[in-house]
């Protein structure tokens, strides 16, 4: 059953359907060893063969309810003929941005150059293992996307608010990302995604003043966008202040919670389904622990279409027996 998208169009709340973001990732041992032999990890999502078997790792494994495609939001700045490397240990690293270069960039290079993403999807989709279960695709959001075009790598400790001063030059950039977003939606839809997720990781970066134009505004274009595909998209802003306003404002069909959420207070502020919320470092406790925590989130939103989930990705130390006792929760809670 498509249990995730089922929940989210139907609101159902009798069951909790459970997938795990960065599913496919490294604190599993296939996927370490893929990786090994894979030292390029741009080269490794464009290689077809190798994005389809990994995204299928976790379902194999644990039977998620949904498979996420094993991809990455810097496949957007690549595909604009940005570089991207991605160095160990220390995470991306992009080359200099250029504007004029990016106003170049047809629509058909872009297609092109991330035709591999969307045969995988495509393989995917038709791949009998799956059954009828959800496959995510995902987008980063514009603000996130512009944060790494700019700042050329990982903004986790702050961005200089210099690179965001010019407006004129700021609007032109999210236009341009806007307009090959919604082309890479489009494109994973039409091979085979049934939910799309829009990760803005760094969305709790923006002041109040400037969400409107940098958060609410450009998402908003793109859950509109996806919503003409009769497509459900969850939005999943990572540390904004206030989760109420941003769902009214870009209105998608669920929301991502992150850790520092309240679940008790946000489940009255908020009518449309929720998704996640537990701290991804419970999963590194105890078993004793972990039940407590995920049943915390499970009794808070009984009343709730709500789908289990983390507060952001799973963490590479993460043991799978923790993530089996997870789900084994997850489905016998009543
Ligand atoms: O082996 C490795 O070192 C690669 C680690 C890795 C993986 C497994 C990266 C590098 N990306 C991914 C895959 C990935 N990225 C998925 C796959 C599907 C899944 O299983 O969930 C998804 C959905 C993403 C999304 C992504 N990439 C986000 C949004 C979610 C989040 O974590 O906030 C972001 C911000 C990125 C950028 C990125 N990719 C990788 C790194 C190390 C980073 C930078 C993170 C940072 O700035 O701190």
């Amino acid at each position: 059953m498509s249990l995730v998208s089922n929940c989210i169009k139907t609101r159902n709340k009798d069951n909790n359907p459970i997938w795990i973001m960065r599913q496919a990732g490294r604190y599993l041992p296939e996927f370490r060893k893929i990786r090994e032999k894979n030292p390029d990890f741009i080269n490794l999502c464009l290689n077809k063969e190798l994005v389809k078997e990994i995204t299928l790792q976790p379902i194999k494994r644990f039977n998620l309810d949904a498979a996420i495609i094993f991809s990455d939001i810097l496949m957007v700045p690549f595909g604009l003929n940005q570089t991207v490397e991605f160095k160990k240990n220390y995470g991306p690293i992009l080359g200099d941005f250029v504007l004029d270069k990016t106003l170049k960039v047809e629509e058909n290079d872009f297609e092109c150059s991330l035709s591999p993403v969307y045969k995988a999807m495509k393989n995917i989709s038709k791949d009998k293992s799956l059954g009828n279960k959800d496959i995510i695709g995902f987008v980063g959001a514009p603000w996130t996307l512009l944060v790494y075009i700019l700042n050329k790598s990982s903004p986790k400790n702050g961005i200089d608010h210099k690179i965001i001063e010019d407006e004129k030059y700021i609007n032109q950039i999210l236009n341009i990302l806007i307009k090959f977003l919604k082309l890479h939606i489009k494109n994973q839809i039409n091979n085979g995604a049934t939910v799309i997720q829009i990760f803005d990781s760094w969305a709790g970066l923006v002041e109040d003043k400037g969400l409107e134009n940098l958060v609410y505004s450009p998402t908003h274009e793109l859950t509109k966008y996806i919503k003409t595909f009769n497509v459900p998209v969850i939005c999943f802003p990572r540390n904004i202040k206030n989760y109420r306003n941003f769902v009214a404002n870009v209105k998608p069909d669920a929301v991502n919670i992150d850790y520092s959420v309240n679940p008790d207070e946000i489940a009255d502020k908020i009518d449309i389904p929720i998704q996640g919320g537990m701290d991804p470092k419970i999963l590194l406790t105890d078993r004793e622990n972990l039940k407590k925590e995920a049943e915390k989130y499970l009794n808070v939103f009984k009343d709730h279409p709500y789908i289990f989930n983390l507060g952001h990705g799973i963490l590479p130390e993460t043991k799978i027996e923790m993530v089996e006792e997870l789900i084994k929760i997850v489905r016998d809670f009543k």
